[in-house]
């Protein structure tokens, strides 16, 4: 997954309301909502206010992303959680917010971004909530759902594969396509109903329904008309011309993951979703 900037996740936070917005119109519900359907949950059975939520800055490896802890904190404060971020980064900011109660605490290094659950130990992992939540809204977006409906993917890296896995299990006949072609192809002999793609243009041109999960540009002419997009690749790939052909493209760089990840952190969700596959990168089908 791409690393994230300061620069591409300046506007999270004054962008939140937009999203909410954009999100009735194109899948017809808001963020809290959409993670909640997204890992099965009914979001009357979670009382949002009564959950603190702590961001821990880590200064790790490339270090701290300026603005990056902020942008959580806002997005899980969109869902009614009670998020903060801590004073102190790394151990000291973990144990600041043990003291403090939280109840959640999301943190990440360069490899990995998580939410643990400090009452029951769950944790979500943004790698597999960000697949399963563009999965969901591309679920959502496109009428009757997508069982039986050939989908692209394109992009076979973490949320790819974890993307791929789910689609699948939504019952979608899956094609997908890779810069580097061995990736594709590794995913068609391990799962049924996969197929990779070399040739990636006229994959797009032959696919109305797409979940890209590449950090690539997408030229317009490209797009079929009325396409179904659902992107959570960073950066945002598309050009005013396949703005103009998609029916709708759903897209953020951040918050829809980490909306996910919060709902899936409080632990009633009813995936199995152990996230050490997804670091270990197991791609069994569950
Ligand atoms: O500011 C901080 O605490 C940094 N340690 C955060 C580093 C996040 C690195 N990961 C990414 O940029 C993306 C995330 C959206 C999830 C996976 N990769």
């Amino acid at each position: 997954m791409t690393r994230l900037t300061a620069k591409i996740i300046e506007n999270v936070p004054s962008g939140i309301a937009h999203l909410n917005e954009e999100l009735e119109k194109k899948i017809k519900m808001d963020m809290r909502n959409f993670a909640c359907r997204s890992i099965g949950v009914n979001a009357g059975d979670i009382d949002f206010g009564s959950y603190s939520v702590a961001i821990v800055p880590v200064t790790s490896g490339e270090g701290i992303i300026g603005g990056f802890s902020r942008s959580v904190a806002v997005a899980v404060g969109a869902l009614g959680m009670r998020s903060f971020v801590t004073e102190a980064c790394d151990v000291t900011g973990i144990s600041e917010a043990f003291s403090s109660s939280a109840d959640i605490i999301f943190m990440a290094d360069d490899e990995r971004f998580i939410a643990l659950n400090t009452k029951t130990r769950s944790f979500s992992d943004n790698i597999w909530s960000t697949a399963r939540g563009y999965v969901t809204a591309l679920g959502l977006a496109e009428e009757g759902g997508l069982e039986g409906k050939r989908v692209l993917v394109i992009g076979a890296g973490r949320v790819g594969r974890e993307a791929v896995k789910m689609l699948r299990n939504e019952g979608a006949l899956v094609e997908v396509t890779d810069i580097i072609p061995e990736r594709a192809r590794m995913l068609e002999s391990r799962f049924e109903g996969v197929r990779a793609i070399s040739e990636v243009d006229e994959a797009i041109r032959s696919n109305r329904l797409i979940l890209n999960a590449s950090p690539g540009t997408i030229p317009g002419d490209l797009i079929s008309q009325d396409a179904v997009i659902s992107s959570p690749g960073v950066p945002y790939a598309f050009d005013e011309e396949g703005e103009r052909r998609a029916k709708v493209i759903i897209h953020d760089v951040l918050s829809l993951g980490v909306a996910v990840m919060a709902v899936a952190s409080v632990g009633l969700s009813l995936f199995d979703f152990s996230a050490a596959d997804v670091v270990a990168d197991r791609t069994a089908i569950q």
